[in-house]
């Protein structure tokens, strides 16, 4: 993969200036990181906070050979490369929250917002990821890798590593083998697994015990009402939660 990086001083969001590059039919690889977003965007409208310089805002725009109902697992193997990059830069090893969290201690290091840009019959994803290095807009619900470790990471030092660390997780996108290796990692790293879990989604409200996930990234929970498939959704730990409360 050739990987061309934009650098932005200060920009609306990077997810945004890249889905329109997508848009537009840019290759796959483009990537586009910024000091400063001014509307960083998480999902449902939230927003994304991090001050000038103190974190790594970055998207990337890929083009894989999956059906747009696997998307999360290409979310999968962007986490798992900024897991792998954190682990190797200053040994801080977070958890991953289905769908889109990176957690150190139950508090978000990392968050990342998948989006779909159709043109014709083509289809991109444009994954983008907020790391935060030196610090974090709430010290009760999130960290940042200095807090953790000790150590200051510059935004491009860790950008490296991740795009390297994402090299081979894309390729696994490409084949059936590489997804299955893909998601054997993504079940080893989610902190989802095996947890009583509230999935609060669009029509409704569901509690049962996390499983596992599938082929298309899906989490699958035992509720009381069978076992349920979910493609999004906000999840809660619950025994997470109580032991924090
Ligand atoms: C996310 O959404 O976690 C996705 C975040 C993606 C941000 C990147 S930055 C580069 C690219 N360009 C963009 O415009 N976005 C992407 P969600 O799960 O909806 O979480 C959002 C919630 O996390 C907010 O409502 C806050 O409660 C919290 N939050 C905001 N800023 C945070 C931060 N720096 N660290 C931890 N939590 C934060």
């Amino acid at each position: 993969m050739v990987w061309r990086v934009e650098h932005f001083m200060e920009i609306d969001s990077t997810n945004t200036w890249l889905a329109r590059k997508a848009d537009e039919g840019a290759d796959e690889g483009l990537v586009a990181y910024a000091d400063y977003q001014s509307s960083g965007r998480g999902r449902l409208d939230r927003q994304w906070e991090a001050p000038t310089g103190t974190a790594l805002l970055c998207s990337v725009l890929l083009r894989p050979a999956i059906d747009a109902d696997q998307l999360q697992m290409a979310v999968a193997a962007v986490a798992l490369a900024l897991r792998a990059a954190l682990v190797r830069l200053c040994g801080v090893r977070p958890g991953l929250k289905w769908p889109n969290d990176l957690l150190v201690n139950d508090r978000k290091i990392a968050g990342l917002l998948a989006e779909i840009v159709t043109t014709g019959d083509q289809w991109a994803v444009v994954v983008g990821f907020g790391v935060n290095l030196t610090s974090c807009p709430d010290p009760a619900t999130s960290t940042s890798v200095l807090e953790e470790s000790g150590v200051t990471i510059t935004p491009p030092a860790l950008l490296d590593i991740v795009l390297e660390e994402l090299e081979e997780r894309r390729h696994q996108l490409d084949t059936e083998v590489g997804q299955s290796a893909l998601r054997d990692e993504y079940e080893r790293a989610l902190l989802t697994l095996g947890q009583a879990v509230r999935v609060e989604t669009q029509n409704g409200v569901f509690v049962g015990e996390a499983r596992r996930v599938d082929n298309r990234g899906r989490l699958v929970l035992d509720t009381a009402a069978g076992q349920m498939k979910f493609f999004v959704g906000d999840v809660v730990h619950l025994r997470a939660q109580e032991s924090a409360s």
